[in-house]
């Protein structure tokens, strides 16, 4: 048996790394330098103390398949459990990334894409530990649109993020300076909750409502049982399809069922032939 040494300490370009994603099908690739993306004292301790000396940010996208979007909203299950592997394959690249980081003598740390974010009265968990649609645009992948996501030109909004942080020397990708978006509306006019507006998106609107088994409906839930009077009315309610509903969010970890802002945008969009019943 021959014992490799754990980590020998290399230069590393940001070729490197795009050679190292290549493999996994990910064509959404960009290096981003950390300091743009302190915009606040919140996200400059916090990474100083996740990954001290941070210069920069690998940030990538894997695509959320058009077809499965365009299911929504008649029936969104199968975009709910897409977005869990999703997440799932995104971590599984981010995951070689940091350990090819950390065999090269560089830390990699990456950051959730998703939950867990810090919770507290401030920011009531609508921040995560950097901003990765911030991340995307510094690093060259499009543009921010009117849905308030990043607009890439080949998939338009249909990718989720991932990052991963490190002290590596990466050299940055250069940013892209065109607006990917066409100013349409189309997501703002197809936004069923009304939180989009030219303003962007309000959280405390699309939260309670595309999340409709997660944590805003079960605080709702709670504070009607609270005002039953009588047990057997509890416990009617405990047994009812609501509940059930939030046993299959959170043993799945998918609360998101509307993904309009997504879907309606035209940018990239595929034109699929129509299909023919005989
Ligand atoms: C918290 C969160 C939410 C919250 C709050 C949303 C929000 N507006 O931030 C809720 C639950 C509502 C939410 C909803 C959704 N989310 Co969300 N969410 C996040 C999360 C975890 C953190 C975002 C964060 O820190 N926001 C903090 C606030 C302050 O940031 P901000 O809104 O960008 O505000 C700043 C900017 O507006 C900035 N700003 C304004 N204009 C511009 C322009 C430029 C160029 C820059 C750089 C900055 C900038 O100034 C503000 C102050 O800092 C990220 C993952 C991550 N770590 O980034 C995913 C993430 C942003 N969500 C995502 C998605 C897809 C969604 C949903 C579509 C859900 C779904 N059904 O799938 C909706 C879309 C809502 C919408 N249209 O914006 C994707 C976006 C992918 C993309 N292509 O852009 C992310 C990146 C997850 C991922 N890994 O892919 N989300």
């Amino acid at each position: 048996m021959v014992l490799l040494p754990y980590y020998i300490m290399q230069k590393l370009t940001t070729a490197d790394i795009i050679s190292l994603v290549n493999l996994e099908s990910i064509d959404l690739i960009g290096v981003s330098p950390i300091k743009p993306l302190l915009i606040d004292s919140r996200y400059e301790k916090n990474i100083k103390r996740i990954c001290p000396n941070a210069r920069c940010v690998i940030v990538f996208g894997n695509i959320f398949p058009q077809s499965i979007l365009d299911a929504c909203p008649e029936n969104p299950r199968p975009a709910r459990y897409t977005l869990e592997a999703l997440y799932s394959e995104g971590a599984g690249i981010c995951l070689k990334i940091s350990r090819f980081l950390e065999k090269n003598g560089y830390r990699g740390v990456i950051i959730p894409a998703y939950l867990p974010v810090e919770m507290n009265y401030e920011t009531f968990g609508l921040k995560g530990e950097l901003n990765l649609k911030h991340a995307a645009v510094e690093a060259g992948l499009g543009s921010r649109g009117k849905n308030d996501l990043l607009i890439t030109p080949n998939y338009g909004p249909r990718v989720r993020l991932f990052g991963v942080i490190t002290d590596a020397d990466l050299n940055p990708t250069p940013k892209d300076s065109k607006d990917y978006c066409t100013n349409c509306n189309t997501c703002i006019k197809n936004c069923p909750s009304g939180a989009l507006s030219e303003s962007g998106c309000d959280p405390k609107i699309c939260s309670p409502y595309a999340m409709k088994w997660g944590l805003p409906q079960i605080l709702r839930f709670i504070s009607e049982l609270e005002k039953e009077t009588s047990n057997k009315d509890i416990f009617k309610k405990l047994r009812g399809l609501e509940v059930w509903n939030f046993w299959q969010a959170l043993s799945q970890g998918s609360y998101y069922e509307c993904f309009m802002c997504i879907q309606s945008c035209p940018v990239g969009k595929i034109k699929f032939s129509k299909m023919e019943h005989t």
